[in-house]
């Protein structure tokens, strides 16, 4: 199975398991799993060939553990990313690091100073607990800049945390007081 082929499967399962699942007729509950079933004859009907192997490799290849297959192995989700409004995770609050990063572009700096870290079309801000995480994310977007998060303060103040299963930190916003450059 070619790198081509799971890289090309891996954005098409974050396209539909995360942002737009009507794209190929498909229902996510509240939790974001699907039925495996419906989505290889969703992608079908869109003419893109799924199997269940390719899908199983998808999910054991993916760098970030992007996706996670139900314990019955009917279904599957995006275990964080989402902006689709008809998935509601609820990730369990835990307490965050005294220290966390957003890798972002210098462009957005001047809007990041005024309103703080919003979460765009996504549900959450992600953070990571490694510089290098943070880097790699930023650099999509243009010069990169990597940003503090004085998390633990943040939490002191009320604000809440998640981790989603393959690690990624997330919360609602980040005002620009708690941000500064690495
Ligand atoms: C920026 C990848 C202007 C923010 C990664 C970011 C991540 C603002 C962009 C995951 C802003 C949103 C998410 C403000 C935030 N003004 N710009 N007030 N507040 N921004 O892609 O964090 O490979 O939605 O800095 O690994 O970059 O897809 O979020 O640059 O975990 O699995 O608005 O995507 O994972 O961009 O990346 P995104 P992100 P996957």
């Amino acid at each position: 199975m070619s790198k081509k082929l799971l890289d090309e499967t891996s954005k098409f399962l974050s396209f539909v398991l995360r942002h737009e699942p009507q794209a190929i007729g498909l229902a996510l509950n509240a939790e974001g799993w699907a039925s495996i079933d419906a989505l290889i004859s969703g992608a079908a009907g869109d003419g893109r060939q799924l199997s269940r192997e390719l899908i199983e490799n998808v999910v054991a290849s993916s760098d970030k553990k992007r996706f996670a297959i139900s314990a019955d192995g009917h279904s599957i989700r995006a275990v964080q990313g989402h902006s689709t409004k008809s998935v509601d995770l609820q990730f369990v609050q835990k307490q965050p690091p005294r220290t966390l990063y957003h890798g972002t572009a210098t462009r957005f700096l001047d809007s990041i100073h005024e309103q703080g870290l919003i979460p765009g079309k996504r549900h959450h801000v992600h953070l990571s607990e490694e510089i290098a995480t943070a880097s790699a994310v930023g650099q999509r977007y243009g010069t990169l800049v990597v940003l503090q998060v004085a998390a633990q303060q943040m939490e002191e103040q009320g604000y809440k945390f998640y981790q989603a299963e393959n690690g990624v930190w997330l919360t609602e916003q980040v005002p620009a007081r708690f941000l500064s450059p690495v």
